[in-house]
């Protein structure tokens, strides 16, 4: 089947390119903004190549009619950027009010309505105040009143024109690299204890704002709040043997399920992990599960608390059964497994990322099953290249091609597709090494030009590129020469 077939009934999807605040930003101390937990990182960390930060990255701040100008011009349905919490609230509470901060996101988001673009807005990917985490962060439950608190001046301010919400991005991410392996901020390594507690913390501040705007906010404004998860495929290693098929299984219970089974199921983690890590603790001489447990009024607050699923993807990873050493205590190894990479399938530049474009299909079969058949919306999926720009427009022309199967042949209920990235950004631990846009940015020039790279390019001469062709024939793109976009808006 081939795209062209099928792009009349997705017209009217959701199609949108995605960003977040400390990737692209900059500003990092503009204007009254308070430091975040990736500033003060960034700044003092030797372990990100070139000791990139993100105190300038793509200048996004000074740079905003340059945005609009080229998602305008790709003619995208959504946006989906985040808010940089401590830009807002400089020390992560409202009595420190930076209105500046607002402005800012005021701008861009009646920019984005003036041009017809749905404003998808993630209330914190990743940046905490470094004023919070002087209070432990996460791990005090005391962030649960204070993000709602953040979450509900966000609400009150741009809920108007703001009518999709997502309270935090890739909260698996948020435990266990910052605080079981402790590569990420706030750096803390304790791999069997910490991301247990502050998944839990997440998943209740996540449930506490979805509450907020239920209560005191969806009638008037009438949008949708949900949380963007994400999962890689586990693929058995043997699809043939039972205990390989349940391993893989398990592996998606632990990175998705952690948090998608509370929010979308019953309230309650997945018995996989209530057993595996229960089981572990006991043999391991604990007096009581690693694994925190909600209580039953808990369990009702948490459950229910997303009105579509988000989804973000990336790759996806082989699985094989393994009983796994006791020692350390640690999230990785209560999994009993072992991850591969997927033997057949192309390299992206970031080594265990390899491009498996069918398991996009299998993941969103798998969250049709495993959640009775919700909404989903795919809020990123992307890759960095290590040559060429037509590698990226293969990949996505792939995934793109294994997303519409999943909707038209199997019936997932797939609402809208963002792409990752707008432009290239600030790729955290990667600094700027790894780079996902579908624009250039140079980033050793003062102005930080962005170029439309060859995927969202069309000449005259030569035949449209695939990315143009899949992006065009399903309202996406396109720009018509490779011009930067200073020079277009110079014209
Ligand atoms: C995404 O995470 C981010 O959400 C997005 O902001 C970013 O632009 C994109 O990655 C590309 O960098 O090495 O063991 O610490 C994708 C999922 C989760 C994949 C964390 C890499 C690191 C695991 N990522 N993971 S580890």
């Amino acid at each position: 089947m081939s795209i062209m077939t099928i792009t009349g009934k997705h017209k009217e999807e959701n199609w949108g390119i995605s960003s977040s605040a400390y990737q692209i930003e900059g500003g990092w101390n503009a204007d009254g903004k308070g430091p975040s937990i990736w500033d003060t990182f960034t700044q003092t960390t030797d372990s990100i190549p070139d000791s990139a930060n993100g105190n300038v990255a793509c200048d996004s701040y000074n740079r905003l009619n340059e945005d609009l100008y080229m998602l305008r011009a790709l003619r995208v349905k959504s946006y989906r950027f985040s808010l940089s919490w401590s830009r807002i609230f400089p020390d992560g509470t409202r009595k420190s009010l930076n209105q500046k901060g607002v402005d800012y996101y005021n701008r861009l988001i009646d920019g984005l309505i003036a041009y017809n673009i749905e404003p998808m807005v993630t209330l914190y990917h990743w940046d905490l105040p470094e004023a919070l985490q002087k209070v432990s962060g996460w791990e005090n439950a005391a962030m649960i009143d204070i993000f709602n608190d953040y979450c509900d001046f966000c609400f009150a301010t741009f809920g108007d024109r703001v009518k999709f919400w997502i309270t935090i991005n890739q909260p698996q991410t948020i435990a266990w690299s910052g605080y079981g392996l402790g590569n990420m901020p706030p750096n803390v390594v304790d791999p069997g204890y910490r991301p247990y507690i502050v998944a839990h913390n997440l998943i209740k501040a996540h449930a506490k704002a979805y509450h907020t705007y239920d209560d005191k906010y969806r009638q008037v404004q009438g949008g949708l709040i949900s949380i963007a998860l994400n999962a890689d495929w586990f693929e058995p290693a043997d699809v043939n043997v039972v205990r390989e098929v349940v391993t893989a299984d398990r592996a998606m219970q632990f990175q998705l399920g952690w948090f998608a089974h509370p929010i979308f199921k019953n309230g309650d983690y997945p018995d996989a992990l209530k057993w595996q890590v229960g089981n572990k603790s006991e043999i391991q001489g604990l007096p009581q599960s690693r694994l925190p447990s909600f209580t039953e009024e808990e369990k009702n607050f948490i459950k229910g608390t997303a009105d579509v699923f988000c989804v973000n993807h990336y790759t996806t990873r082989v699985v094989s059964y393994l009983t796994a050493e006791l020692q350390p205590h640690s999230y990785e190894w209560d999994r009993d497994l072992r991850e591969t990479d997927e033997p057949d399938s192309p390299t992206t530049a970031i080594p265990n990322q390899k491009a498996v474009a069918w398991g996009l299909r299998r993941l969103l079969n798998w969250i049709k099953e495993e959640y009775g058949d919700p909404e989903i919306y795919i809020t990123e999926n992307g890759a960095a290249v290590e040559w060429d720009d037509f590698e990226r427009v293969m990949f996505y022309k792939a995934y793109i091609d294994e997303a519409l199967k999943a909707y038209d042949l199997d019936g997932v209920r797939l609402q809208g597709y963002t792409a990752t990235a707008f432009m290239d950004s600030f790729e955290w631990l990667h600094g700027y090494k790894f780079l996902f846009g579908l624009h250039h940015v140079d980033f050793t020039n003062p102005d930080r030009p962005r170029t439309p790279k060859y995927g969202l390019s069309q000449s005259q001469t030569h035949p449209p590129s695939t990315h143009t062709h899949i992006l065009f024939s399903n309202s996406i793109a396109v720009y018509f020469t490779p011009q930067t976009v200073c020079e277009q808006l110079n014209k």
